[in-house]
């Protein structure tokens, strides 16, 4: 028996782990395989990232070829063509006129590099005290310092308060489960939300002090929230207004999650900055990114003064092997139009998650493109307060459709559902109809 002591394992309750391991040791197209040789439906793209489905014969051939013939160059004063031509490609695919990309190592660092870009370009601009970011209640931004700062997730915050970056604020969320429960896709109402930015946020903060505004287009890991009609482009307008740079955090809606390369198409609105990171690579190496305007570009590299026009940068920012990663990656995208899964498969995805209204302990059912969440009542605790165990339906749901070998990712009592692009109807129908076995077995 494998020692499983040493490795203190992310987001996991590492005892629970250990004591029953989910082991995965092999993965191809929509499954994992277990040590026993057993099989697991992949129904969250692992981590939201492996759009192309797993071990896809052109992206492992890259990776292998690239390891073999340069593991590593860096690109601080010194390049390889890798890199720019992966640049290129993201910049193809982004929003026109977005069409410059610094890389990263992950979604976290590529949030903490846009803030700080935002930051410098203000300054570049004689703006110096815009520097407060507005993000979002249950967003999700990732770890890093700033990133966990604008993110609205209480749990991922509560144990740093003392560390959050103090120029902050959040806008509300967008769920109203009074009056929008069960919507599919974009709710009709709540478009008036995207005011609060004008109408609370501007005022008591001055335009003049912040730097931006950030926004999952759909938010993930807070639970799958579809913004109301019309309300991002209501931020836009809003930060075009009063000169705020807008942030579209692409990172899971990114890489063909609602049928078009970047969330930014699919709703039509162009912000000043993405971030992407996950499908770029379908999650093969590790890699992510921050996306901008010409504009923005330029204004650093007509920055006065000779040498480093932006003093940041990871060891590994342009790494070959992700490079060569994402190129393949993106071939695998055109060349099987993967990008336009989500809209074949949208309507019998649309009502394979909605056919859970009405189902045991569910509370809203959401979704757009190829991804959705079903919201689960929390479990009352029934010791006479009115607590409930946060989270305890949710983890059931997964470990008893794990044990039936499929994958589904509990964040906190939603049940999230975010296939490969590749998957097929057959996947989706396993899927649900797992799901909604064990919800019928859920106390
Ligand atoms: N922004 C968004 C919108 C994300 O979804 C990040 C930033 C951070 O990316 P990295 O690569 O640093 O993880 C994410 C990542 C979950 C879960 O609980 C979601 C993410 C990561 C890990 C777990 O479902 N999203
Ligand atoms: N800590 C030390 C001591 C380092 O030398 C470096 C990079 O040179 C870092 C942290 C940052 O590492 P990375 O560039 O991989 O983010």
């Amino acid at each position: 028996m494998q020692k499983l002591d040493h490795y203190w394992m992310p987001y996991t309750d590492n005892p629970r782990f250990k004591a029953a391991p989910k082991m995965i040791v092999g993965a191809k197209d929509m499954y994992y395989r277990l040590a026993d040789g057993s099989e697991v439906l992949d129904g969250l793209a692992t981590l939201w990232c492996v759009n192309a489905g797993h071990c896809r014969p052109k992206i492992v051939e890259a990776i292998r070829k690239q390891a073999g013939e340069l593991d590593f160059a860096a690109s601080f004063s010194t390049g390889h063509p890798l890199a720019f031509a992966a640049a290129e490609r993201v910049a193809a695919l982004a929003p026109k006129g977005m069409d410059h990309v610094f890389f990263t190592n992950s979604g976290s660092e590529a949030v903490d590099t846009v803030m700080k870009m935002a930051v410098a370009y203000h300054r570049l601009r004689g703006e110096g005290a815009r520097t407060r970011f507005i993000g979002r209640e249950k967003a999700y931004h990732g770890v890093n310092i700033g990133g966990m700062s604008v993110s609205g997730v209480p749990v991922n915050r509560k144990a740093y308060g003392g560390i959050l970056l103090g120029g902050t604020d959040h806008l509300r969320h967008t769920q109203d489960l009074g009056t929008r429960a069960f919507v599919r896709g974009c709710a009709t109402t709540g478009v008036e939300l995207a005011d609060e930015l004008e109408q609370r946020i501007v005022p008591l903060h001055d335009a003049g002090n912040i730097a931006a505004v950030i926004v999952e287009p759909v938010a993930g890991a807070g639970g799958v929230l579809v913004p109301p009609q019309g309300y991002l482009q209501r931020l836009r307008d809003i930060c075009t207004k009063h000169g705020i740079l807008l942030i579209f955090d692409e990172v899971i809606c990114g890489f063909g999650r609602l049928g078009k390369p970047f969330a930014s198409q699919y709703f039509g609105v162009t912000p000043d900055m993405i971030t992407f990171a996950k499908g770029v690579t379908s999650g093969s190496v590790p890699l992510g990114g921050v996306i901008v305007k010409k504009e923005i570009y330029d204004t650093f590299m007509q920055s006065p003064g000779a040498g480093v026009q932006f003093f940041h940068g990871y060891t590994y920012s342009g790494h070959p092997l992700a490079s060569a990663a994402a190129i393949a990656t993106m071939d695998t995208y055109a060349e099987e139009d993967l990008f336009n899964r989500p809209n074949q498969l949208a309507q019998a995805f649309e009502d394979g998650i909605h056919s859970f209204k009405g189902a045991p302990h569910v509370i809203d059912c959401r979704n757009l493109g190829l991804i959705g969440a079903i919201e689960l009542a929390p479990r009352p605790l029934n010791d006479g307060t009115g607590a409930v165990a946060a989270g305890a339906r949710g983890f059931e749901v997964f470990e008893k459709c794990w044990a039936k070998g499929v994958f589904v990712r509990p964040v906190g009592d939603n049940v999230a559902f975010c296939p490969p692009l590749i998957c097929e109807k057959q996947h989706l129908d396993r899927m649900f109809s797992t799901v909604a076995e064990v919800l019928g077995t859920v106390a």
